[in-house]
Parts: C-alpha cells; structure tokens; sequence
C-alpha cells in the first residue's frame, strides 16, 4: 500500500515512477529516503547514492530535478563536510544541465541551510533552489534579507510549503489559518519580486488562491510551477494540470526507508498525513 506514496526501493523503480508521470505532463523532483546519520562514513555515501542518481536520472532523460535534506550529508555534525558533498552533488548537477532544491528541515536547521543555500547560490546561481515554510514566524524576514542576492538574471529559486516538523510556539504559528494566511503573504512576496516559485501544497484553498494571485501578478509560466508529493491528491493535481500550469511530483524512493516504514505505518484515513511526516522526519 505504501507504493502509492513511495516510488519504490530502487533507482530503478523511482525512474519508471519518474517516466511514467512524465508520459502523464509532469516533471519530477527526485529525493533518495534517508535515516539519522552520524558518521562520515554515511553522509559519504548518501552523496555517492545522489551521484548515481542524477548520472542515471539524466542518461534516462527524466525531465526532473533533484531534491535533498542537509542533514543526510551531516549538516548537524559537520557543516563544512555537509557542505562540500552538497557542492559536489550541485556541480555534477550543473554539468548534467540539472537542478537540486535543498529541502528545509526543523527550525535547528534554519540558519544553516539558508547559509549553504546562499554560498551554493553564489557559485551555481541557475542551479540551486531553497525551500521556505510559512508555519516559520521569521519566514517573511529571511525572504526579505535574501532579496539582495535575487536579480533579474539570476532570480533566486524557492518551494513555498507549511512546514511539516512540530515547532514550538516561539519559532512557528501554531494556528491553521494563521499558517494558511502567511503562507498566502510569502506567495505573493515571491510573485511581486519576480522570484521563482514552487508552490507546494495539496490545500484546495491555497491552490485556489494561488490561481487568483498568479493572475493578478500576471505571473509568466516559466516564474512558477505546482508541486505535490508522489500520490497525494491526484484529483486536485489533474485539475491544475487540465488548467495548463507546469505541475511538478517530489518522488521518494529509498531502501531502508522503505522497509522500516511499511512496518509502521497503517493504513488509515491519516495515512498521507502520516506518509509525509515519515517522509521528512527522520531518527
Ligand atoms: N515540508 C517541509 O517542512 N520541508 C520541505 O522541504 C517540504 N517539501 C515539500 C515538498 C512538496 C512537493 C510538498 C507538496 C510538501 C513538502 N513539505 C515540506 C510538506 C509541507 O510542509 C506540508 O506539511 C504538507 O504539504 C501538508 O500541507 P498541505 O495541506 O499544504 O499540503
């Protein structure tokens, strides 16, 4: 049941996923699952695993990207480590004419992803995007400070979600609305100053407003796309397609994962809910 969530355990099984949504008008970004590491040793081979990925992905002709956690690379031991693999994943990246978008992880996280994000950014302008969480009380400021680094030529790359770790109250809105409310403001930031936008939700609300800004801001297809996670909402994701807006599916796929987590997830009404949590909380 969880191969409705989870491409597979394979490389193999994440390209025919990837290929198959392709055939269907949508792009992909691909995240290899990963588990607490702690050594060298593991964050060592995470990036030889996205190597081998996005040499595979691109021999494929996938048209997609690539997504990646900090932490799977040591960000929380290491960070100079982190991100040295992290520039070397990006590079090969560039040479194969790709993408690789840095998931944003819990609010410890923050400071440093935005750091690696802006001397990735320096080097590889075109290739490297950051995502933002509008549950984050300091979203709207950290947009607002990484401005300057944004030109017309090289305009700076952002997923836009809720947030999906449990923050206490200091750090994150608590209240849905509240969350559904900034995470409007920071769309509208990032439509008004030209940046480009993945706006990643499955909120019928969010996308419907999402419709109505694109519209008031005019905003050109090559500015913004949707994005939704392998299996989540379907029907909603047919919709915006059907309407003409460039979708994009964040396809999981990982062998560890995928056996510790088919044990401990069941099949419930909550079970995307529970699917997404077990996709970015790791440990
Ligand atoms: N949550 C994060 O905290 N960090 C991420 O990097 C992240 N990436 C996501 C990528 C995609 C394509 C989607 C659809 C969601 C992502 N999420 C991420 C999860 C969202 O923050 C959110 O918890 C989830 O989409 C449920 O909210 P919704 O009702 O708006 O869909």
């Amino acid at each position: 049941f969880s191969k409705r969530y989870i491409a597979g355990e394979t490389i193999e099984e994440g390209l025919l996923a990837s290929k198959f949504l392709n055939q269907k008008n949508m792009e992909v970004t691909v995240d290899l699952l990963g588990e607490f590491i702690e050594t060298q040793q593991e964050a060592e081979a995470n990036k030889n695993q996205y190597l081998e990925i996005i040499e595979r992905f691109t021999e494929e002709k996938v048209t997609g990207n690539f997504s990646l956690k900090p932490t799977m690379f040591g960000l929380l031991f290491d960070k100079e480590i982190c991100y040295t693999h992290i520039r070397e994943i990006v590079k090969f990246a560039v040479e194969k004419n790709s993408f690789v978008r840095i998931d944003m992880e819990d609010s410890q996280c923050v400071d440093r992803e935005i750091e690696l994000f802006q001397k990735l950014h320096k080097e590889f302008p075109k290739n490297v995007g950051l995502v933002v969480q509008s549950y984050l009380r300091r979203t709207l400021s950290d947009l607002e400070a990484l401005k300057e680094f944004h030109s017309e030529n090289t305009p700076l790359n952002f997923r836009l979600c809720k947030g999906i770790y449990v923050e206490p109250e200091k750090v994150a809105f608590k209240n849905y609305e509240e969350i559904r409310q900034h995470y409007l403001e920071d769309l509208e930031f990032l439509f008004k100053n030209g940046m480009i936008t993945g706006i990643a939700t499955h909120d019928k609300f969010l996308v419907e407003n999402a419709f109505r800004l694109i519209e008031q801001y005019q905003v050109p297809k090559e500015r913004y796309e949707f994005q939704m996670l392998y299996g989540v909402t379907p029907e909603l994701r047919q919709q915006i397609i059907d309407k003409g807006h460039r979708m994009r599916v964040y396809v999981p796929f990982g062998k560890h994962w995928f056996n510790y987590s088919t044990r401990r997830l069941k099949e419930n009404p909550k079970m995307a809910q529970q699917i997404i949590k077990a996709l970015f909380i790791r440990g």
